[in-house]
């Protein structure tokens, strides 16, 4: 793709580097960037995340992987994943051959700290990207005999604290959306070494075939994504916003600039782009134009004037109002 043909300055400074647009490819969105080479020029984009890396190679859940739900999707992968041995052996020289100057983080998943931990260690003497993005909220897969650690902050700070000390690349850490308030656990992240925080990993959810009264995932419940999800996301970004001063990462139902634009005033400096790539695979390209295209209309000189721009409530109502 040819630069955009913009007034605005896209690019910002963020963990000490440059990232020339604020649109990147969600995690489990699209490989390790090999499956979309040939869609689109990756290094069109601000980014991408890999597919979770686990230790041990996994073969993932029984199929169907996926189903619509909705104005969603519902997904059960079960983590599929080539493992730490060979994503360093095949997936990292890829990525430096194809990917050189695209800014990836490597997202990591595991079942006890030690998994998170050991995964970073194995991963820091290869290059091939920039940092990583902990992946403490996969609804498919929890940690042995509980919830995903974005469920429970304690464990959550255990985790990115022992990755903070093993690693200086950048650092982001991945919530859940169901959480009563996502704030203190984006404090919590932030608290244990966190560099940045992306919100939000997919909603658990369960969609039942009625004629055979079993579920249509061949996993069961599994984690919905796509537009249904959008709104909670935004509104994740916006209370982690209140609640930490670290770079934010907005993902979850982004199908259009509008959408994106959404996700940057709540107070995010990145998004994401996930289940519409699967649709069109130049959905990311697309946002990115659009938003260009916005600031050349609005008068934004730069996407800084748009990341954490809103307003608040459009008409604050007492619910005395009116009242005599
Ligand atoms: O692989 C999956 O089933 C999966 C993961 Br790791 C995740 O983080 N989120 C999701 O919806 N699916």
């Amino acid at each position: 793709m040819r630069a955009i043909d913009t007034n605005m300055q896209l690019s910002q400074t963020l963990f000490g580097t440059t990232f020339s647009n604020p649109v990147l490819l969600a995690a489990g969105t699209c490989g390790f960037g090999e499956e979309l080479e040939d869609a689109l020029d990756l290094r069109s984009l601000g980014g991408i995340v890999t597919k979770s890396v686990t230790l041990e190679p996994r073969a993932g859940n029984p199929a169907p992987r996926v189903v619509e739900a909705g104005n969603a999707m519902l997904n059960s992968i079960g983590l599929a994943n080539p493992g730490l041995e060979r994503v360093c052996a095949e997936k990292l020289p890829w990525m430096t051959e194809h990917l050189s100057g695209l800014q990836v983080f490597v997202s990591v998943a595991g079942h006890v700290p030690e998994e998170y931990w050991r995964i970073v260690e194995g991963l820091e003497s290869t290059g091939g990207f920039l940092g990583y993005e902990l992946n403490l909220s996969c609804p498919n897969d929890t940690r042995l005999g509980g919830l995903p650690f974005a469920l429970d902050p304690e464990a959550l700070k255990g985790v990115v604290a022992g990755a903070r000390v093993l690693t200086d690349r950048p650092l982001l850490v991945k919530l859940a959306p169901n959480v009563p308030d996502i704030g203190p656990v984006a404090e919590a992240a932030e608290d244990a070494g966190a560099d940045g925080i992306t919100l939000v990993n997919t909603m658990p959810g369960l969609v039942i075939d009625v004629e055979s009264r079993t579920a249509a995932l061949g996993a069961g419940s599994g984690g919905l994504s796509g537009p249904a999800l959008r709104a909670v996301g935004v509104n994740a970004v916006h209370r982690a916003r209140a609640c930490t001063s670290v770079p934010l990462l907005g993902v979850g139902g982004i199908t259009d600039a509008g959408d994106a634009i959404q996700y940057l005033l709540a107070g995010a400096s990145l998004v994401q782009i996930g289940t519409a790539t699967f649709a069109d695979p130049r959905t990311a390209q697309k946002v990115c134009k659009g938003i260009a295209r916005h600031g050349d209309r609005t008068g934004v000189e730069k996407i800084q004037d748009l990341i954490g721009a809103y307003q608040g409530a459009n008409r604050p109502l007492s619910v005395t109002e009116g009242a005599h």
